[in-house]
């Protein structure tokens, strides 16, 4: 399975390719672009799996660095910089990595 399987394969082009120059990438457009912004949590959670390669239960930053080549394969590594943003942007916690649990719209107890 593939991130790609959720997604229309113009909007995955239209997002990686409004992202191809350094350091232009935003998450929350990226996202919106590829479609992901209106799919259910359980649609996410799948997504969020195969981005989690190793099967951790989080996003590391060497995963993430890699996020764009899900969608796309001949597409570029994020930069240091925009690998620290996006990680900072889903990191709720501040343990340095992103977890599925807590992205939504859970608030605590
Ligand atoms: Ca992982």
């Amino acid at each position: 399975m593939a991130v790609t399987d959720f997604l229309a394969a113009s909007d995955v082009t239209l997002a990686i390719n409004a992202c191809k120059a350094k350091d232009s990438f935003s998450p929350k457009t990226f996202f919106k672009t590829v479609g992901l912004s209106k799919k259910s949590p359980k649609e996410i959670e799948r997504v969020f799996k195969i981005l989690d390669q190793d099967k951790s239960g989080f996003i590391e930053q060497d995963e993430l660095q890699l996020f764009l080549q899900n969608f796309a394969k001949g597409a570029r590594p994020l930069t240091a910089a925009e690998t620290r943003a996006f990680l900072m942007e889903g990191d709720s916690d501040g343990d340095g990595k992103i977890g599925w649990e807590g992205t939504g719209s859970s608030d605590g107890c």
